[in-house]
C-alpha cells in the first residue's frame, strides 16, 4: 500500500502582536513534531502556515499603536516569521495573507460559490458608528453577553462562554472606536446559509461519512472537537454574513460592492490554499495535488479556533466542489502561566522571541517542555520551576547523563572506537527488544495525535539506556571483564544511534548533535529499533554536555520579571517599544500658553490654537474641541512638541502638537506645571 500523502496546516498567526508560549505549545510545535515524523516515514507531506493579516485584530491594533494597518503586519510578520526560524518551525513556507497571489485566491474562491448560487444576498440593519462613519461588526462592537452576562462580549463571540453572536444579539451594545453607542443603518452583505448544510455535517462530524462513504475516523478526532461542533449544530446554524464594510481586507469582487472586503474568516483559511500555491509555485509542483484527490488534510489549531476549521470552511471547502475536507482537526486547549492566564495587555507571557533571544542554543529545552505539557486534552500551566525540573532531571540526568557517558567510556576504552558485541545475556536481550518496542509506540501514538505521550516514549529509550548502564556500571566490570565490558559499551551505542533516529521530530538540534558524536545520521524513521546501526571499529567523537543544568537564579529572575511587568488587569494599551535616550532627548518640549482659540469649520474635533511658546507665536490645529470650549482653554499654559515636522490639518498649517493625559475612557486634561511657570520653560 502507498503511504498516506498529507497536507498539514497550523493556525495562521494574527500579524498584530508577538508568539508567546501557549501559541507555540498548542499549535506549532505539535504540528512541526508530527511533519518532522511524516518526513521520517516517508510520506508526501507539505506544511502550511503564514500570517493572517485582515480583520479586526489587526486595524484595532493598528489604532492602538497609531500606526497603519500595513505597518502593523509588516512588523509583526516580521517578528512571527523569525521567531519560527529562530526556533525551528520547519514549515514548507511561511505566507501572509496580504500577499496579491491570496486576494486572487479568496475572490476567485467567493466568486466560485457565488456564481453556484451557494450564497444568499440579505439585507439587514446593523450598528454603525456615526462619528467614524463605519458600521460595527465582530470585533469592533462590544456588549453584555445575552448568555452569559459577560461585560465585554464582542460582536462575534463571547470570550468568556464561547458563544457565538451576532453584534445584534448584544446588551448595551458600544462601538469600540468611539466608546459611543452605535445607531442602526441599513447595508446589505453575502451570507453563507449554513442551515442548509447541517445534514451532511451531522453524518460528517460523527460518522466521518460523506454521501455515505467513509472519509475519516471520527475516532480519530478529539472529544472536544467533535463536542463543539455538535453543540454548535444542534443549537441550530444560521445564515452568516461573508462579507463586511471594512476598507481593510479583500475586496469583494463583485460590481456595487465598494467598501466591501471578505470576511476574514472566510478569507483566512483559503489562505492555506494560496500558500500551498506559492509553495508550487517556488518549487515547481502543482498545487492541486495538495487539495484534492487522495490526501489527508490536516489543521492544527487552538480550541477556540475549532467551528471555524471544522465547519465553516468544510462546508466552503464541500460548496467548492473539488477540493478534499480535513481529515482531522487536532485542536488544543489553552496553556496557563504561572497559575494565570497568558494576557498581551498585561504583558503576562513569555514571548517566544525574547526566549530566543535570552537563551539562545536552547531551543531544544523549551520544545521538551512544553511538549511533556501540551495542552492535548485540557488546559495545562507553564511555570519556570517545572521547565527548570524537566530540564535539569530528566533532559540533563537522564538523557544527558546517559549519552555523556556512553561516549565518554567509548574514548576511555577505545579512543573512540565502537567495540565488538559478544555473547548477549538475558538482561541485555531484555533491553534490545524494549529498544526494537519503542518507534512502533511512538508511531501509534504520533498518528493518534497523542504527542506528548510520544515523546515520553522517546525519552523512554534513554531512560532504558541510563538504566542499563546504571545496572550494569562498566567502569567497575573493566577491571574483571573487558571482554563482558565491549558488549555492554556496544548496546549502549547503539541505543544512542537510536535515540538520533527517534528523538528526532521533538528534539531536533539534540538529535543532530547525537548524529554528530556518533558520526551516523539517518531520517529514515524504519531504521529504528534495530542494534546494529554502528558497526563495530567505526569511530565516535567526544561528546560535548548536551543540556546544562538551569539554575535557580533563572527561574527567580523570570518569575520576577513577570511580576513586575506585571501590574494589574488594565484598560490602557501596553508599552511600547523601547527607544534610546538619545530618541528621547530628540523631543523638543517646552511650556506654551494659549492666547486664542477658535473652532475650526465643519471638524467636530479641532480647535485651532494661537501659542505663546517663549520664543514664537504659532498655530497648533488640536483635537480637543469635544472636551474643551475656546474660552475654557483661552490662558490656559500647555506642554507643547515644538520640532514636531509641520503639517496641513483642514487646510491650517499645525505647527507643533499640545500633550495632554488621557484617561482609560478617553477623557482629556492639561497637564500645567504645579507651581505657575511662564511659557517657554523646557520639559524634560
Ligand atoms: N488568526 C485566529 C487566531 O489566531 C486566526 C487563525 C486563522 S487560521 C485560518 O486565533
Ligand atoms: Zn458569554
Amino acid at each position: 500500500m502507498s503511504k498516506a500523502k498529507y497536507t498539514v496546516t497550523a493556525a495562521l498567526p494574527y500579524a498584530n502582536g508577538p508568539l508567546h508560549l501557549g501559541h507555540v505549545a498548542g499549535v506549532y510545535l505539535p504540528a512541526d513534531i508530527f511533519v518532522r515524523f511524516l518526513r521520517m516515514n516517508d510520506h508526501d507531506v507539505a506544511f502550511i502556515c503564514g500570517s493572517d493579516e485582515h480583520g479586526a485584530a489587526i486595524t484595532l491594533r493598528a489604532k492602538k499603536e497609531g500606526i497603519t494597518p500595513q505597518e502593523i503586519v509588516d512588523k509583526y510578520n516580521g517578528i512571527i516569521g523569525t521567531a519560527f526560524k529562530d526556533f525551528d518551525i520547519s514549515f514548507d513556507i511561511f505566507h501572509r495573507t496580504s500577499a496579491e497571489i491570496h486576494h486572487k485566491t479568496s475572490q476567485d474562491f467567493f466568486l466560485k460559490l457565488y456564481e453556484n448560487g451557494k450564497f444568499t444576498e440579505e439585507t439587514s440593519e446593523q450598528y454603525y458608528d456615526e462619528e467614524y462613519q463605519q458600521f460595527l461588526a465582530d470585533r469592533y462592537i462590544t456588549g453584555e453577553c445575552p448568555k452569559c452576562q459577560n461585560p465585554n462580549a464582542y460582536g462575534d463571540q463571547c470570550e468568556k462562554c464561547g458563544s457565538d453572536l451576532s453584534p445584534t444579539e448584544l446588551i448595551n451594545p458600544t462601538s469600540t472606536l468611539s466608546g459611543k453607542t452605535p445607531i442602526l443603518k441599513t447595508t446589505s452583505h453575502w451570507y453563507l446559509p449554513m442551515q442548509n448544510h447541517e445534514e451532511w455535517l451531522r453524518a460528517w462530524i460523527k460518522e466521518g461519512k460523506l454521501d455515505g462513504v467513509q472519509q475519516h475516523d471520527p475516532k480519530a478526532w478529539r472529544n472536544q472537537v467533535i463536542g463543539q461542533c455538535m453543540s454548535w449544530i444542534d443549537g441550530g446554524l444560521h445564515s452568516r454574513a461573508m462579507t463586511r464594510d471594512l476598507d481593510w481586507g479583500v475586496k469583494v469582487p463583485l460590481p456595487n460592492a465598494d467598501g466591501k472586503v471578505l470576511y476574514v474568516w472566510l478569507d483566512a483559511p483559503i489562505g492555506y490554499i494560496s500558500a500551498t500555491k506559492q509553495w508550487a509555485l517556488d518549487n515547481n509542483k502543482n498545487w492541486e495535488d495538495y487539495w484534492k484527490g487522495d490526501r489527508k488534510l490536516v489543521h492544527f489549531i487552538g480550541k477556540d479556533n475549532i467551528v471555524f476549521h471544522a465547519v465553516i470552511f468544510p462546508i466552503l471547502l464541500k460548496d467548492h466542489g473539488d477540493l478534499i475536507l480535513p481529515d482531522n482537526v487536532p485542536a488544543y486547549e489553552f496553556l496557563n502561566l504561572e497559575g494565570d492566564k497568558f494576557s498581551t495587555s498585561r504583558n503576562w507571557a513569555v514571548w517566544l522571541h525574547e526566549y530566543i533571544a535570552a537563551y539562545p542554543g536552547k531551543e531544544d529545552e523549551l520544545k521538551y517542555v512544553l511538549t511533556s505539557i501540551a495542552p492535548e486534552t485540557k488546559d495545562s500551566e507553564f511555570t519556570w520551576k517545572e521547565y527548570q525540573t524537566r530540564v535539569n532531571s530528566e533532559l540533563a540526568d537522564i538523557l544527558g547523563n546517559f549519552v555523556n557517558r556512553a561516549l565518554v567510556l567509548t574514548q576511555k576504552y577505545y579512543e573512540g572506537k565502537v567495540p565488538q558485541q559478544g555473547e548477549l545475556t538475558d538482561y541485555d536481550k531484555e533491553v534490545l527488544a524494549e529498544m526494537k518496542a519503542i518507534p512502533e509506540r511512538i508511531s501509534k501514538l504520533v498518528y493518534a495525535y497523542k504527542l506528548r505521550d510520544a515523546q515520553a516514549e522517546a525519552m523512554n529509550l534513554a531512560r532504558l539506556g541510563n538504566k542499563y548502564l546504571a545496572d550494569q556500571e562498566p567502569w567497575k566490570l573493566v577491571k574483571t571483564d573487558e571482554k563482558r565490558v565491549e558488549t555492554i559499551m556496544n548496546i549502549a551505542l547503539q541505543i544512542t544511534a537510536n535515540l538520533s533516529i527517534v528523538l528526532q521530530p521533538f528534539l531536533p538540534s539534540t538529535a543532530e548533535k547525537l548524529s554528530h558524536f556518533l558520526n551516523f545520521k539517518t531520517t529514515d524513521w524504519t531504521q529504528a529499533g534495530t542494534s546494529d546501526l554502528l558497526a563495530a571499529g567505526s569511530l565516535t567523537n567526544s561528546p560535548t554536555i548536551l543540556f546544562q543544568k538551569i539554575e535557580d537564579s533563572l527561574v527567580e529572575a523570570e518569575v520576577a520579571k513577570l511580576q513586575s511587568t506585571n501590574a494589574v488587569e488594565s484598560n490602557f494599551e501596553p508599552q511600547k517599544d523601547t527607544i534610546d535616550f538619545e530618541d528621547f532627548t530628540k523631543l523638543d518640549i517646552r511650556l506654551g500658553t494659549i492666547l486664542e482659540a477658535e473652532k475650526v469649520e465643519k471638524a467636530d474635533k479641532l480647535l485651532k490654537l494661537l501659542i505663546d511658546t517663549g520664543i514664537d507665536k504659532r498655530t497648533v490645529v488640536s483635537g480637543i474641541a469635544e472636551h474643551y470650549s475656546p474660552e475654557e482653554v483661552i490662558g490656559k499654559t500647555v506642554q507643547i512638541l515644538l520640532n514636531l515636522a509641520p503639517r496641513k490639518i483642514r487646510g491650517i498649517e499645525s505647527q507643533g502638537m499640545i500633550l495632554m493625559a488621557e484617561d482609560a475612557e478617553g477623557k482629556l486634561s492639561f497637564m500645567a506645571p504645579e507651581k505657575g511657570f511662564e511659557a517657554g520653560g523646557s520639559v524634560k
